[in-house]
Parts: C-alpha cells; sequence; structure tokens
C-alpha cells in the first residue's frame, strides 16, 4: 500500500444513527445493520451503545462472524459458556471471532453510563465455523502514533508507520483518529476495500476539502480512491473512527446473531443451538454469572 494519498475517497452516502432499544433495555445508536443499510460488505453492524445497569445483553449466541467491542466509556464485563471472563474498561478493545459459536452475556460493570462501540465482521464461508478465539487489549497496550495535531489509536491494520498486532481473519483496517483544531489527515486504504468513517466527537470535513462539516453519530460511506481526507477546521478537538475492510463477496443470510451464506445454513445453525450440538455443546449447562447477579 503506497503511503501517499493521491485520489481521496469521495464520501457518497451519509447517515445519522439516532438511538434505538437493543438488547434489554439497552440503547444502541445502529447504522450498519439498520433497515436503510443492511449490511456494508463485510461489515454486518456497527453499533454505538450506551448501556446502565440493570441493561445489558443477557446471555445469547453468535455464530459465523467477529464482534469487535471497543470501550469509549465505563466498564462492560464479558463471560461465555468456555468460562472465558473478563472485564473490558475505557480505551480497552476486546476483538472475538465466534466463528462455529459463542454463547455469552456483556453486561455493565460500572457505576452510571457504559459507552462503546461494537461491530460485526462477517466471515467467508470457509472461516465461518473456525474455533472460536478472542484477543483483547487493554488501552495502554493499543499502538498509538501522533503527528501535526493527529492522533491516532491503531486497533487494527497501520497508521503513521504504526501496526497492530490484532489478527483479522477477514483483512480489516480499524483506527481511532483524534484531530486537533485545524489538523488534517491523509489516511492510505487499499483501493478494493470498503471503507467507512463514523464520527465520535466535535466536528469534521471528509473526502474532499470543500465538503461541509459533518457532526457527532454520523456514519460516512466512502466511495472508490486511495485514501481518506479528513480536517478539522472547527474550535474543538474532533474524534472519528476510520475502518475498512475487503469485502467478501458472498451471499449474506442472517437470522440475528447467526449469520451464514444460505438458509439451509441458518436451519442447521437453529437446530444446532436447540440442541446444543456442533459447537454449541456447552450451552446445554451453562448459565452466566452475571444472569444471578442481575437476576435475569
Ligand atoms: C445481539 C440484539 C443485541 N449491539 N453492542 C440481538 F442487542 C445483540 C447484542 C448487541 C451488543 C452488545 C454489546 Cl456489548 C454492544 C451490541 C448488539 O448483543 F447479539 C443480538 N443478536
Ligand atoms: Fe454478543
Amino acid at each position: 500500500m503506497s503511503n501517499v494519498v493521491t485520489d481521496p475517497r469521495p464520501v457518497v452516502r451519509k447517515f445519522l444513527a439516532r438511538p434505538q432499544h437493543e438488547g434489554v433495555g439497552a440503547t444502541v445508536r445502529r447504522s450498519i445493520g439498520r433497515f436503510e443499510l443492511k449490511y456494508f460488505d463485510p461489515f454486518l453492524v456497527l453499533d454505538e451503545f450506551s448501556v446502565t445497569a440493570p441493561a445489558g445483553f443477557p446471555d445469547h449466541p453468535h455464530r459465523g462472524f467477529e464482534t469487535v467491542t471497543y470501550m469509549l466509556q465505563g466498564a462492560v464485563t464479558h463471560e461465555d459458556f468456555e468460562g472465558h471472563k473478563g472485564t473490558i474498561e475505557a480505551g480497552d478493545l476486546q476483538w472475538m471471532t465466534a466463528g462455529r459459536g459463542i454463547v455469552h452475556s456483556e453486561m455493565p460493570a460500572a457505576e452510571g453510563t457504559q459507552k462503546g462501540l461494537q461491530l460485526w465482521i462477517n466471515l467467508s464461508s470457509k472461516h465461518k465455523m473456525i474455533e472460536p478465539k478472542y484477543q483483547e487489549m487493554k488501552s495502554t497496550d493499543i499502538k498509538e502514533a501522533s503527528r501535526n495535531g493527529v492522533e491516532v489509536r491503531v486497533i487494527a491494520g497501520e497508521s503513521l508507520g504504526v501496526r497492530s498486532e490484532i489478527y483479522t481473519r477477514t483483512p480489516t483496517m480499524y483506527l481511532d483518529f483524534t484531530l486537533k483544531p485545524g489538523a488534517h489527515i491523509r489516511q492510505p486504504i487499499p483501493l478494493s476495500w470498503n471503507a467507512f468513517v463514523y464520527v465520535l466527537e466535535g466536528e469534521g470535513v471528509f473526502g474532499k476539502e470543500r465538503c461541509s462539516a459533518v457532526s457527532a453519530h454520523h456514519l460516512l460511506l466512502l466511495g472508490e480512491g486511495d485514501g481518506l481526507y479528513a480536517s478539522n477546521k472547527s474550535s474543538k478537538a474532533l474524534r472519528f473512527i476510520l475502518v475498512g475492510g475487503e469485502p467478501l463477496g458472498e451471499p449474506v443470510r442472517q437470522y440475528g446473531p447467526f449469520v451464514m451464506n444460505t438458509q439451509e445454513q441458518i436451519d442447521q445453525t437453529i437446530e444446532d443451538y436447540e440442541n446444543c450440538t456442533n459447537g454449541f455443546e456447552k450451552a446445554r449447562q451453562w448459565k452466566s454469572q452475571s444472569s444471578f447477579v442481575f437476576g435475569y
């Protein structure tokens, strides 16, 4: 990938993510995965979530994709039916490959409101049934770089000469940028990848220099080109994520938390989950500790 951006990608679509109810009493601003944008290959869902106890995401399954949870505020405890348990706090990351099957809970672990981003990345047909896997990174282990008023946290991929160690089964980049007033950035993106921006704080100009500024909770789909141009022409900090991925180009069949290629595979998955087979064996006995704490 070249280090210079000569043909910045235009913004081709813009969505404001409004709050909606999800899980049990939780709120998400869903941008990808809503009715108007069911899929942005390979991305299935992007939720900016907000949960306050006793609300949360109690015991539920996943199959066929990855969930990437990046905390912005507070803390979330996750536990799964294999006995894997952990708490992620502001700035921490959990990159979970559900593969053939995970059953887990994701519940608040601090006072007040827990906020973060959860991205669902599809897996190719040949990887949908792989063993589940976790990659976790504490905030202090996430590499950062800064240059000319731009700060980047490299969650996946590479930016400003810094590379993340996160392994992305579906080739993906995930960068968290903060631009001081007056700063701008040109970030290369592989030509064939789909890419989007989601604005977290402040206002920014994306795509071309003359575009109007975009504010928080907006998703911007980028068109063709070799990278992103972003600029902060406001008087406050601008924070956004840039995510890109190699499209799979495969049929997608989704039933809630199960994402496969065909209806037959979905039927099989529902059967596997009901019968506790083919990766859901441990679902038979298991209930999260959270379910007792929160009484669900
Ligand atoms: C899920 C409804 C859900 N976005 N953001 C249905 F809410 C969920 C789910 C989540 C979720 C969890 C966190 Cl921690 C953050 C989220 C949706 O767990 F998986 C299905 N199927
Ligand atoms: Fe989940």
